[in-house]
């Protein structure tokens, strides 16, 4: 599947970068094609400078917003970052649009978190936009939600992430929820370590992506997975995860396939599956989704018919109401790994909370606007008899 991924904001500019070196990973590695264009839409100067794998050139360096942010971001206040996007739609697009084989893309994917200003008002406005210019590709939002300690302390985090959540998926095909706070893990002190939260955001996609560009026969499974799968399932909030089991280097060299043995990669298989259940980008449940696929790889020998049944019941147990996809992906040395996605999940306890938990902010959030409305015009009103220079 190839994607055209647009990143708002820092954090959404920083995950399209991460995307990028997935490109170059998998042209490298695989010799194949899964973004073919890369692009970071901000109101920072800094933030497009910090950028390493997006190309440099102002095309896919975005910069908008400049005279009401002087480049310095909207401080996260996303109405007004909803309203630059609006102002420089036309930017973005022509940029996007210059792609080259811009045609081939399956898909747009887009990129934001949602309690900034500039990505979380930007990302609902551009998804939009780009699904009424381009009504034959789907567009893919993943929308990054905000660590616990961030709620805590900002009325505006909460109110930001409802209003993007809203917003976003009343446009998108389906959106991605990446959690913060799933990635924290205490054995890396990943707090703040973005770099590395940022890569294991966007590694399940690796595999996902590449199955359905392979060309050479030996690397084409017995089920394959293509766009078109993805694009079936892919429908409302979404979650994604991926597991690993790390396979023996060395098999004994036995004739035929010894029935223990064969159960044993079955095992190995629930294990890498278990795993990516369990670090799934949000947390949700699985009987609440109504399409999910997994997609299975590993090398071509330790791949049988049993742990390909093996997976597909065991997710059917979980997941009793989804129609399930699934595909086989004859690639991966020493390793097997599973990769899955929840999608039209019915209900997603985090977002419902953003919900419910804003509706009583909205009073709040207006009484602030209008003081600073009336304070902004007192102050004009102070200096009306002055003369203007313009
Ligand atoms: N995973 C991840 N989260 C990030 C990253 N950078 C910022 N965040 C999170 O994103 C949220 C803030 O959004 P930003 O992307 O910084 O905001 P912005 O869209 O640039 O908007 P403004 O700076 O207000 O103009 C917070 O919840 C941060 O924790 C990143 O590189 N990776
Ligand atoms: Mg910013």
């Amino acid at each position: 599947m190839k994607l055209v991924v647009v990143g708002f904001g820092q954090c959404g500019g920083r995950i399209a970068d991460e995307f990028a070196r997935l490109n170059r990973r998998a042209r490298g590695q695989r010799g194949i094609e899964i973004v073919i264009g890369a692009f970071a839409v901000n109101t920072d100067v800094a933030d497009l400078s910090g950028l390493s794998s997006i190309r440099p050139d102002y095309r896919h360096r975005i910069l908008v917003g400049g005279q009401k942010t002087s480049g310095h971001g909207v401080g996260k206040i996303n109405e007004l970052g909803a309203e630059i996007a609006k102002e420089n739609s036309d930017k973005i697009i022509d940029a996007i649009r210059e792609t080259k084989r811009f045609y081939e893309a399956d898909a747009f994917l887009l990129i934001a978190a949602a309690a900034g200003g500039t990505g979380s008002g930007a990302i609902p406005i551009m998804t939009q936009i780009i699904k009424e210019r381009y009504i034959d590709k789907p567009v893919y939002d993943i929308i990054v939600l905000p660590f616990e300690h961030e709620e805590a302390t900002e009325e505006r985090t909460i109110y930001n992430s409802a209003t993007c959540l809203k917003s976003a998926s009343s446009v998108a095909d389906a959106v991605f929820l990446v959690d913060n706070q799933r990635y924290v893990r205490k054995e890396f002190s990943l707090r703040n370590n973005l770099a590395k939260i940022n890569e294991l955001i966007v590694k399940p996609f690796y595999s996902l992506l590449c199955v359905g560009e392979e060309k050479k026969p030996k690397y084409i499974g017995a089920k394959m997975l293509d766009a078109g799968d993805i694009i079936e399932t892919l429908a409302g909030w979404t979650a994604i995860g991926y597991g690993t089991s790390q396979l023996p280097l060395f098999s004994f060299p036995f004739r035929g396939v010894h029935f223990r043995k064969k159960s044993t990669e079955t095992h190995r298989g629930i294990e890498a599956m278990d795993e990516a259940m369990s670090e799934l980008s949000i947390k949700c449940k699985p009987v609440d989704s109504g399409r999910a696929l997994y997609l299975l790889s590993a090398p071509a020998k330790k791949m049988n018919m049993d742990l390909v049944k093996g997976l597909g019941d065991y997710l059917r147990d979980l997941a009793p109401g989804a129609t399930i996809r699934n595909g086989d992906y004859p690639r991966e040395k020493g390793m097997l790994d599973v990769t899955v996605v929840l999608s039209e999940l019915k209900d997603v306890e985090k977002v419902r909370e953003y919900y419910s938990k804003s509706t009583s902010l909205i009073p709040e959030v207006k009484k602030r606007e209008e003081e600073i409305e009336d304070r902004l015009r007192a102050m004009e009103e102070v200096g009306k008899d002055l003369p203007s220079l313009l």
